[in-house]
């Protein structure tokens, strides 16, 4: 992705429909023109908001850009099976999304029809990036795993003991994630490099709301509650 000349690249955490979390934490951030927020995907199920959440980032415009969920993939996925049918947003394993009218739904699909499930860069210091919702397994870049694979936590078939992906990650690229609230914060390399970063804070379950500037490796939270 190009970088603006001085832009800064914030990547957001799990969002599940938390707009008032949102909302405080983009006035947190203050993004200039030149800045840019990422979405790690879960956008819009569980939580309370998930419409006013979709009209917070379209204002962003082309300062937005995202990478699918697991319950995007799973919307998406049932959208593509049944073209027209919008009676049923759950997400993946029947995670509801909150009642929103027709013509919104309609908005909130054609939002996320096309959006990619990893967004890549480089760092000012010369370290590559990958954006995804869950995983990339050790020796491969994001464009040789499977969308499902992207979207939940993925195991090293191939290794002893069938570690998941954090647990063999190594890097050099810096991995940033949410899905696992377990897994959230930084991780480091044997040589100390920071190598992957997990997003998701638990905001939809009373907890933070997190973004992560990629260029200076430092995090805003706010919480769910004001
Ligand atoms: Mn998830």
């Amino acid at each position: 992705m190009e970088e603006g000349a001085a832009g800064l690249t914030w990547i957001v955490g799990d969002i599940h429909g938390c707009a008032d979390a949102l909302a405080r934490l983009l006035d947190a951030l203050s993004l200039r023109p030149q800045d840019r927020l990422l979405s790690a995907g879960d956008l819009f199920h569980r939580g309370p908001e998930p419409y006013a959440v979709l009209t917070q980032l379209k204002s962003l415009g082309q300062q937005f850009a995202m990478v699918m969920g697991n319950h995007e993939w799973a919307l998406m996925q049932r959208v593509q099976d049944q073209p027209g049918a919008l009676e049923d947003l759950q997400g993946d394993n029947g995670a509801v999304l909150a009642p929103i009218g027709h013509a919104q739904a309609q908005e909130l699909i054609a939002f996320l029809e096309g959006q990619p499930y990893f967004l890549e860069g480089i760092r000012r210091d010369g370290q590559p990036w990958y954006l995804v919702h869950a995983s990339v397994l050790p020796g491969k870049h994001p464009s040789e795993m499977t969308e499902f694979e992207l979207v939940r936590l993925s195991r090293c078939r191939e290794v002893s003991g069938k570690p998941t992906w954090h647990e063999a990650w190594q890097g050099p690229e810096l991995v940033v994630f949410g899905h696992a609230q377990s897994l959230s914060g930084p991780k480091r390399n044997a040589k100390g490099a920071y190598v992957a970063w997990g997003l998701d804070t638990g905001c939809v379950y009373g907890k933070e709301l997190t973004a992560l500037c990629v260029e200076e490796l430092r995090t805003v939270s706010v919480p769910y509650q004001a």
